[in-house]
């Protein structure tokens, strides 16, 4: 999809601040920096970090749902859930190939995923128990998956840009799904209404943390910011999120598990109560429900499918020498 061939870069050396300003003119004109333009080294190792997360969670991501495929309780259901899973796995793989553009390989990405040096989002390592949690993760996870995506539609990088645009598409198509599968359970017996009841109470705080820590300890954003990567914090894409989610849930007819839930008139939000960062720290420290899980499952797929790489290699090779004849 996109070149992985980057032209020589600019040597600035001592001009360099020269080209830092001259790059970030470029980006407050909204200018998007295409993979062979110059760009801060800074501001490449954090697309890479980024777009290597965001692709690492849409492969992770997989798994939770994954799960559910051969338990789906129809046909109907099991389509639409095969269809989601392996519409993130193309996401993964966009994203990966958006990541190459900036001069990495996807196979060093995929080991660092694979030997735990890389981060992906914390709500993969939270435990899929009912069917309800499929419901759950399509409404509030790929919920709350647009709400930080669509801004990144507009990042300052064109090809992390360009393949949002469709991943947003399906996002909103996934997360319809879900929360279509929790109004046919609100409004099923006692026993599937709290099912869904359930569901919600373990993956409401876990969604809000997908937007990462607080303002004042998000080390990335001011940077991220400036370069209009990220275009709004992550206190206000939570805030977002809380905003759009409230009333969904009263159309469900289900209560968000926080007492302390309130809508302030004065500024026209629902304000949430304290999350629980310790919880967040733990997960990203590797002692989340199913960190060890989701890694081991990782590592079998990807030495189960040794030998599809080594055939697909095996062939291209064998094709080459009739390519060039031709
Ligand atoms: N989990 O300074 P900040 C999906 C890390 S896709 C784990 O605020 P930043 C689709 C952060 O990396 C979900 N780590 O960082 C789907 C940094 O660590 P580092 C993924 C987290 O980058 C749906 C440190 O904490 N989406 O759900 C998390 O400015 C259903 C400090 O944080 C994306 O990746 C977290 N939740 O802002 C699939 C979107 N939060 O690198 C299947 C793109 C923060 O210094 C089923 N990413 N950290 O070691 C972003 O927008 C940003 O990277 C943020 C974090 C907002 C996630």
């Amino acid at each position: 999809m996109y070149t992985q061939a980057l032209n020589e870069r600019e040597t600035v050396g001592p001009g360099e601040p020269v080209a830092d300003a001259a790059f970030q003119a470029r980006i407050d004109a909204e200018e998007r920096i295409e993979a062979n333009d110059w760009m801060p080294e800074a501001y490449r190792r954090t697309l890479i970090r980024q777009i290597s997360q965001h692709a690492h969670s849409e492969i992770v991501g997989m798994l939770p749902e994954g799960n559910w495929i051969t338990r789906a309780p129809s046909l109907r259901r099991k389509a639409a859930l095969l269809a989601k899973v392996q519409d993130e796995g193309g996401h993964g793989l966009y994203l990966y190939a958006a990541a190459e553009t900036l001069g990495v390989t996807r196979e060093a990405l995929v080991e660092q995923l694979l030997d735990g040096r890389a981060k992906y989002s914390s709500i993969f390592n939270y435990p899929t128990s009912s069917w309800a949690d499929i419901g759950a993760i399509g409404w509030l996870v790929d919920g709350a998956a647009i709400m930080n995506q669509i801004p990144l539609c507009h990042c300052s990088y064109g090809p992390y840009a360009r393949a949002m645009v469709r991943v947003c598409k399906e996002e909103s198509f996934h997360q319809r799904q879900g929360f279509e599968i929790m109004l046919t359970l609100s409004r099923g017996s006692p026993a599937q209404r709290a099912m869904a009841q359930d569901a919600l109470d373990r993956w409401w705080w876990p969604s809000l943390m997908m937007f990462g820590p607080p303002d004042g300890e998000s080390q990335h954003s001011d940077r991220s910011m400036q370069w209009k990567i990220k275009r709004f914090t992550n206190d206000a894409l939570r805030q977002k999120f809380v905003d759009a989610t409230v009333p969904q849930a009263r159309v469900l007819g289900l209560a968000i598990p926080d007492p302390a839930l309130r809508f302030d008139a004065a500024t026209q939000h629902w304000v949430h109560g304290p999350i629980d960062w310790e919880e967040f720290r733990q997960v990203l420290a590797g002692n989340g429900p199913c960190n060890r899980e989701r890694l081991a499952a990782r590592r079998r797929a990807h030495q189960a499918g040794a030998w599809v790489r080594e055939a697909a290699l095996a062939h291209a090779a064998k094709q080459q020498p009739a390519a060039r004849a031709a």
